[in-house]
């Protein structure tokens, strides 16, 4: 079997080219024409398929590096016995899978595969509209012997006013990603694409009304019609906002972990990855317009999408139904938008703004209530007793009143020590088992909902925590609480005791996996075997992740509070 050296053939002009994917390693069967690198300029990310096929033998460059033409990437045992054609320029460069042809600095003459040079998609001025404005049909420029290439992303809406170069659509063939650029700028009167048609050279994708000049002649003349990689305008679009009619596309940057601009895409935006990341994202079922890229300019590396992809898994609402199995996209939050209503034409209204804490605490809790597949197992505690003994100590003790939440967090560590997936986190596809337990407590404060943590509720009797509660949700009322007072909560309890109710389904306070709420404790009869007696009874509503508890145990775990509520001494078992 031959060793083969794999290199960089002719990229047309490019030299000192980053790697930015490594898409092979030792050991690996390669197939003739297999991507083995990616390529990224400031103008074109392309890919490098192997001249050869065979077994990869040693791999000679990493991501970072520079080639240019003739660096070797890697060597590999041949497959044939052939020795390899020595690539001349004109087959190498056709080798080369651009992603995106750069302008007019195109790769030599490619074979198949990546567009040719091109300028803009070619302008044909048809009707004049006025003596200054024409409207223009923006069509697909030459592409080389590309046809069919499907519309991936139509980035212009009727409406939308775009300039010379502006991005119409981005094409995808199994070999290239491209957007196509408006050869003139004006105001988009017309799309004539959508996602999955196929074009050719010479589709019409939009007409634009221009009173430029160079369009406005009544056929424009079709220059040399160039494609545009998507990747660099990416940047060049962030805290762009575009009313496409329907819906408000809104690109949005952040900065990333390496201080990079990193883009979030609401929707319909130029997506800045790889062919192969491309291909990538497809087997998974990732949908590349909700990942957020690490790379440099945003570009979506391969450990984005599968990092997308652990998030999705773990907590399918995080991707906003982003990944989805085959064809559907069951997992999508396609909500209708919220509805718009003028009260005021039904009566008299007042407006109120939210509170600080509303603001904060609405949408935490509405991810969490999407996020958190919620089930609330109700039970009944006699606490005839315990209310005896409580009102016994409160007898006996003047400095503090001790509440029914004291004992519930007492009874609730001793079911969450028997029970620790419920004092635990999900964290990708594992489990975070606290050994700990700070109980969270919900507080109503004037201004909303609070939740203050009382630490080592274990290692406290039921006076010290009583004591505490009491400092606290006067702290929560008072709006003295830190984020101290209010973090590291591994369980939480949301007493409605001294309001009322039966039962009601309390929200997750994620991380956390499980909350327990409590209603007001009622005298009921309950029957003793020969008759009904009164006892207090104490209605507890337990909501648990799903995820991670199943209906069986949560079903255990409330009857462990409740044995311990009937019975304190078990608390000490
Ligand atoms: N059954 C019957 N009575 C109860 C009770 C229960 N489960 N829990 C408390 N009570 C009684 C108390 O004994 C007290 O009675 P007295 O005034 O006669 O002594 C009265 O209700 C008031 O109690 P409290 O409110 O002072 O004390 P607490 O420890 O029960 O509650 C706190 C403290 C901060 C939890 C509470 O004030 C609060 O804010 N609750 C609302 C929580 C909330 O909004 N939850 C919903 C969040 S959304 O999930």
């Amino acid at each position: 079997m031959a060793q083969v050296e794999l290199t960089v053939p002719d990229l047309g002009g490019f030299n000192d080219i980053p790697v930015i994917e490594v898409l092979v390693a030792p050991g690996e069967t390669v197939a003739k024409d297999a991507p083995l690198v990616t390529l990224e300029s400031d103008k074109a990310t392309m890919e490098v398929p192997a001249s050869e096929g065979g077994v990869v033998k040693e791999l000679r460059v990493k991501i970072g590096d520079k080639v240019s033409q003739g660096t070797v990437l890697a060597t590999i045992e041949a497959a044939a016995a052939q020795s390899p054609t020595p690539p001349t320029p004109a087959n190498d460069a056709a080798g080369i899978v651009a992603s995106s042809a750069g302008a007019s600095e195109e790769a030599a003459a490619p074979r198949k595969t990546p567009p040719p040079p091109a300028t803009a998609s070619t302008a044909t001025a048809t009707t004049a509209t006025t003596a200054a404005e024409t409207v223009v049909d923006l069509v697909v420029p030459d592409i080389g012997d590309f046809t069919d290439i499907p519309v991936i992303e139509v980035l212009v809406a009727p409406g939308d006013s775009i300039v010379k170069e502006s991005a119409l659509v981005t094409l995808e063939s199994d070999k290239a990603t491209m957007e196509v650029p408006a050869s003139t700028g004006g105001v988009v009167r017309d799309v004539r694409v959508k996602v999955g048609d196929k074009v050719s050279k010479g589709t019409v994708i939009a007409t634009v009304a221009t009173t430029e000049a160079a369009t406005a002649a009544p056929v424009a003349t079709p220059t040399a019609p160039t494609l545009r990689q998507a990747q660099p305008q990416l940047t060049t679009r962030q805290g762009d906002s575009r009313d496409n009619g329907t819906n408000n596309v809104t690109v949005s940057s952040s900065k990333g972990a390496n201080g990079t601009a990193s883009t979030a895409v609401a929707q319909s935006s130029p997506v800045h990855a790889s062919p192969a990341i491309r291909r990538f994202a497809r087997e998974l079922g990732a949908d590349l317009s909700r990942v957020q890229g690490s790379g440099p300019n945003g570009r979506i590396t391969r450990d984005d999408v599968q990092g997308f992809v652990k998030t999705a898994i773990a907590s399918p609402a995080a991707a906003g139904g982003g990944v989805h199995a085959g064809t559907t996209t069951g997992l999508g939050l396609h909500l209708p938008p919220w509805p718009s209503v003028d009260f005021a034409k039904f009566g008299p209204v007042e407006r109120v703004a939210l509170t600080r804490i509303q603001k904060i605490s609405g949408p935490v809790l509405a991810r969490n209530w999407v996020m958190i597949p919620h089930v609330t197992q109700n039970e009944e505690a006699d606490v005839t007793e315990l209310e005896a003994f409580r009102k016994q100590i409160n007898g006996e003790r003047k400095d503090v009143k001790v509440t029914m939440l004291a004992f519930l967090m007492k009874a609730a560590v001793a079911a969450l020590k028997r029970f620790p997936q419920f004092n635990s986190s999900l964290d990708g596809d594992e489990l975070v088992l606290k050994k700990y337990y700070h109980l969270g407590f919900a507080a109503d404060t004037p201004n909303g909902l609070l939740v203050p943590v009382i630490r080592d509720v274990d290692k406290k009797g039921v006076v010290d925590i009583a004591r505490e509660t009491s400092e606290l949700a006067a702290k929560a009322r008072d709006g003295k609480l830190g984020p101290a007072d209010m973090s590291g909560a591994t369980f939480t309890i949301s007493s409605l005791g001294s309001i009322g109710g039966t039962t009601f389904t309390p929200i997750i306070n994620a991380p956390e996996v499980a909350i327990l709420g409590a209603c007001k404790a009622d005298i009921r009869p309950v029957w003793d075997g020969t008759s009904f007696v009164p006892r207090l009874m104490q209605p507890l509503s337990l909501s648990y992740d799903h995820r991670v508890i199943d209906g069986a145990n949560a079903a255990r775990f409330a009857v462990e509070i409740k044995n311990a509520l009937a019975d304190l001494r078990r608390t000490l078992l």
